[in-house]
């Protein structure tokens, strides 16, 4: 093992480890700065030299360092970053180093929603062709720990965070898939979010994009996907009476097949399917659509009391993700929606038009709960603030009616009020699920 005072890792949360690990498996051993106390750590890092606590790097690591691999977290203003750059240190990510050390083709999909979904889907499509596929990157696995020799190709997730601090990713094939305002709080502006995630066709193979009818950004792309029908390229059209996935003219599977629910999906369907076709035939991988078995927390079903449809949209922690959950309900007054926790500095007055006529009643809950309340009160949108998830499904499932919705797609991220957006959804389940019990075990006795 060579102690390699050149590379510095700056970080030390999930990339900074598989970073770490990978580098060992090199015969390398690099030196760790992360600004935070020291973590509890899972894994026993012998004779690793890690600096805790450190918002400034010392002196004796700034002067023998060459390059350093910079964590997703850290955004380009933090101390760590700014120094590294004025010390005109090479910047890279792990996604660098994991594209310098494969060989196989790699996939990678960024926008502001649907990423999870999508990466899931092109993944399981060429796992059912039978391919050895690794799924991973910014969703699960950081991509370093996906490193397999006997994988044929990679399917990566990639934030807008690690697409920043990139080079240019030389991928096979590659989409954004959409953009609307988030992480205002890493980037500075909305501008320098759309810059980092538009890096993303750059050096890339097969460049599959957005109709500029959905989205306006017409980057360079070889094929565009949309939800009209297009002359050139993936949408849906009419075809036997009934809606279906088209690639150029050619109707490949019926929207009523899918296996999720909601025009997002449908969309997200579309993505999948021209992201994988250097590498399967549309018809063949249409077909393959239906194993798929959708992401929890993502629009997804759960079980509540008779007549009242409650949807976990957990994931929706920004305006984008709950304006595709709204618009797929007509303007009749069915939707109680519950929404709120940390806007992250987003502009949340696009929700009051989506909610206008459509949202019966809005539950907000959270630190910007006020916020939404402003925009709820401008568009004549009934609603209340409530001080936590046990009172919104209460009032939710006491005010819900016969055919009622009740949607928990927030907005908002969940770290002002949980650890993660996925406790925030098994909170709400369960809660529905108390509710469910208690309506049964009533209606029994
Ligand atoms: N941090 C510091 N100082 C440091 C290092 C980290 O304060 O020196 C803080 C960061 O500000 C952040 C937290 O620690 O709040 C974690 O940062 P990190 O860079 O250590 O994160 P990782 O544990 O490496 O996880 C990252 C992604 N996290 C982020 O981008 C914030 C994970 O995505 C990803 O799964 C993982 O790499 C593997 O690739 C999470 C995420 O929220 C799920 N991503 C954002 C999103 O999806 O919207 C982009
Ligand atoms: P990401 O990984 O980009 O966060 P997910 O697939 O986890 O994407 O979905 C995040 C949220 O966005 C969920 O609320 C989901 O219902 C919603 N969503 C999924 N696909 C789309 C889409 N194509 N457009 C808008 N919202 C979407």
């Amino acid at each position: 093992m060579t102690q390699d005072n050149g590379t510095v890792i700056l970080g030390f949360g999930a990339t900074g480890q598989s970073v770490a690990r990978y580098l060992l498996g090199e015969q390398v051993s690099p030196i760790v700065l992360d600004s935070r106390p020291a973590q509890v750590l899972t894994e026993a890092w012998c004779g690793l030299e890690i600096h805790w606590h450190c918002d400034a790097w010392p002196a004796q690591v700034l002067a023998q360092a060459e390059r350093a691999v910079v964590s997703p977290g850290l955004p380009p203003h933090h101390a760590l970053v700014q120094q590294a750059l004025q010390a005109g240190l090479q910047l890279l990510s792990d996604i660098d180093l994991f594209m310098a050390a494969v060989e196989v083709p790699v996939i990678g999909i960024t926008g502001t929603n649907g990423k999870s979904t999508v990466v899931s889907l092109a993944g399981h499509l060429l796992q059912a062709s039978g391919r050895r596929c690794g799924i991973g990157g910014n969703l699960g696995i950081p991509a370093l720990d996906l490193m397999h020799d006997n994988n044929e190709i990679y399917v990566l997730e990639l934030s807008s965070f690690q697409l920043a601090h990139s080079e240019l990713l030389p991928l096979a094939s590659a989409a954004l898939l959409n953009i609307s305002d988030d992480h205002r709080d890493w980037h500075g502006d909305f501008d320098a979010y759309v810059a980092a995630k538009q890096r993303i066709y750059a050096n890339a193979d097969y460049r599959v994009g957005a109709h500029p009818c959905d989205y306006p950004a017409d980057a360079p792309c070889d094929v565009k996907v949309a939800l009209v029908p297009l002359p050139h390229g993936w949408g849906v059209a009419t075809h036997a009476g009934l809606p279906w996935l088209c690639r150029d003219a050619a109707p490949l599977i019926a929207v009523d097949q899918l296996p999720l629910a909601g025009m997002h999906n449908v969309e997200n369907c579309l993505w999948a399917l021209a992201l994988v076709e250097p590498w399967i035939d549309p018809p063949v991988a249409a077909q393959l659509l239906q194993g798929f078995s959708g992401l929890p927390h993502r629009f997804a079903e759960v079980r509540g009391p008779a007549g009242i449809r409650c949807i976990n949209d957990s994931k929706a922690t920004n305006v984008g993700a709950t304006l595709a959950a709204l618009a797929g309900y007509a303007r009749d007054q069915q939707v109680i929606l519950i929404a709120g926790g940390d806007s992250k500095g987003a502009d949340l007055e696009p929700l009051g038009a989506a909610m206008h006529n459509r949202v019966r009643l809005l539950l907000t809950l959270g630190a910007n709960a006020p916020d939404l309340n402003a925009v709820a009160e401008c568009h004549g949108v009934p609603w209340q603030q409530v001080g936590n998830m046990d009172e919104a499904v209460a009032a939710a499932l006491q005010l819900g009616e016969h055919g009622n919705t009740v949607l928990l797609s927030p907005a908002c991220a969940s770290l002002d009020m949980y650890p993660n957006f996925a406790a925030r959804g098994e909170h709400f389940s369960a809660l529905v699920a108390e509710h469910l019990a208690a309506a049964e075990s009533g209606a029994s006795t």
